[in-house]
């Protein structure tokens, strides 16, 4: 049995009150390990840690702090083979995910932070009134980061660089579902020389660990991404506080397809939107909408490469899927797969459970699903699923087509296949999301805001927008 353990002021420790649940492999349904169940006691340690170190953690020069974080970069680099494994074994995602998208993500990560924090500058005004005015940017404190299991490592690093970055101090927490990652990132911070207490990995539930954290009145800014509900009890308890909130929620995100577009490409790509990560991706297109004139086509043409698709073993190269993240994770995405019935949908391929033999029998497995004949505004097709299921249903024109895929109260990203550029910007400008693909999916620039609207979340993450958001702006005007 592994043990997990909570990062406080540079060391590796138990839960203060001795108490651990359990870890499953969602592979064969099987506990692997223990994970600390922190309370507000341990949060109040990991703060008075992360207070401790922020004096000297936020006048160490630009320069230290990139060195430092460009070792921990290195350490990821030359672990990977192993990291990809854990995230692989802890979240169920196939190793060829893990090792070519989410590990060498993580260290991207702190190597972009680490070097965009030497090449920044503040703005100054020139004023009418014979003054100069100059912004000043200064970090926060103690700040929080918390993360959601589908992306472990990839969106935990996505917070905590920046956080680390810009001189402030955090105390963080990992998804309960996937903690393993955030753990053996804890052992590379230590090896790596992160002064005790800059970061502070607090394991344990959203209810217990994750509410502390948004309640804590030293912890003065949070960066969260999870579910959509999260999101508000978060908002409802720090807001209050007038703590800085970076709030990335869930997504149903469109995926237009028009008949001028490049078939193949748009056929080839969607399969990989629909799907990757088991539909666990909050920027994934699960919502297709195709013209009419090619409907029939692209249907029959897509579901006969969904029908190819391997559901298998995580730890197996061929799997094209593996399995979902947990138990109750895939019960719930099996629950809309038969409300999709109810509502009239026909089921164009999987819709069921996958069982696997021997060692697998008891993993959570899901047949890639695709599902038509569903009105827009029905449940299936408003609410977010974060599974492998998908519809699709056929437009007529660019107005009809629009109404439909800004229909629902999410507004994370959209995807738009077509040859025609005026098209391709005008449905870009009348969508109603942060991100927009033209021709593409899922290609990250980490320069360019990352987040939605509506339900989606408040904020942007990446870039210089995250960096605005872990420092606080001082504007000095100096008469001349
Ligand atoms: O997310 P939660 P879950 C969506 C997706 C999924 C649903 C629920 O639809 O089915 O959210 O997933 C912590 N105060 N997304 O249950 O509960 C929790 O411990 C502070 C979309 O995993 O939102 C975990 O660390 N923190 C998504 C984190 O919040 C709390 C990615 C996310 O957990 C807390 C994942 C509280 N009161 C799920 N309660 C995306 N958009 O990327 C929980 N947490």
């Amino acid at each position: 049995m592994e043990i997990i353990k909570n990062y406080i002021n540079g060391e590796l420790v138990e839960a203060a009150n001795g108490q651990s649940f359990d870890n499953y492999n969602p592979a064969n349904g099987e506990v692997y390990s223990q994970i600390p169940d922190s309370t507000s006691k341990d949060i109040q340690q990991a703060v008075d840690a992360a207070s401790d170190a922020f004096p000297a953690w936020s006048k160490t020069s630009r320069k230290e702090r990139s060195d430092l974080m460009l070792k921990v970069a290195d350490l990821i680099d030359a672990n990977h083979d192993r990291l990809a494994a854990a995230e692989s074994k802890d979240n169920g995602k196939p190793i060829k995910l893990a090792s070519r998208v989410d590990i060498p993500r993580a260290s991207a990560n702190f190597r972009f932070f680490a070097t965009a924090i030497l090449h920044e500058s503040t703005e100054a005004h020139q004023s009418d009134q014979d003054a100069i005015n100059m912004t000043l940017r200064s970090p926060i404190g103690v700040v929080g980061c918390i993360s959601p299991w589908n992306l472990p490592l990839y969106l935990f690093t996505w917070k905590i660089a920046p956080a680390i970055a810009t001189g402030n101090t955090v105390v963080a927490k990992p998804s309960e579902i996937t903690p393993m990652t955030a753990f053996l990132l804890s052992e590379l911070c230590i090896e790596a020389g992160l002064p005790a207490g800059v970061l502070n990995i607090v394991h344990g539930t959203g209810p217990n660990a994750g509410q502390a954290i948004s309640e804590h009145p030293e912890i003065k800014a949070i960066s969260f991404t999870g579910g959509t509900e999260t999101g508000k009890r978060i908002a409802a308890t720090a807001a209050p506080m007038f703590k800085k909130l970076s709030l990335e929620l869930g997504g149903k995100n469109p995926n237009i397809i028009f008949a001028d577009c490049d078939f193949e490409e748009a056929l080839k790509t969607s399969v990989h939107s629909s799907f990757a990560n088991q539909g666990q991706i909050c920027l994934c297109g699960s919502r297709i909408f195709v013209e009419r004139s090619i409907y029939d086509k692209f249907k029959d043409a897509f579901v006969a490469r969904v029908d190819k698709l391997v559901v298998g073993d995580p730890a197996s190269e061929g799997s094209n899927l593996g399995a979902v993240v947990s138990k109750p994770h895939m019960e719930k995405v099996l629950g809309f797969i038969d409300l999709a019935k109810k509502e009239g949908g026909t089921i164009l391929t999987g819709g069921n459970q996958v069982h696997l033999d021997g060692d697998l029998a008891k993993g959570y497995y899901v047949a890639p699903t695709v599902i038509e004949g569903l009105s827009h505004d029905c449940q299936t097709n408003q609410q977010e699923i974060f599974g492998p299921v998908v519809t699709i249903t056929p437009f007529d024109s660019e107005e009809d087509v629009l109404a439909m895929a800004n229909s629902t109260e999410y507004g994370l990203s959209a995807t738009v296949w077509t040859s025609n550029l005026h098209k391709a910007n005008r449905v870009s400008s009348e969508l109603k999301a942060g991100i927009v693909w033209v021709n593409c999916w899922l290609f990250r620039d980490l320069r360019t805001p990352f987040g939605g609207v509506k339900k989606s979340g408040v904020g942007r993450e990446g870039g210089w927008d995250v960096l605005n958001f872990f420092t606080e702006k001082k504007n000095v005007c100096i008469k001349l």
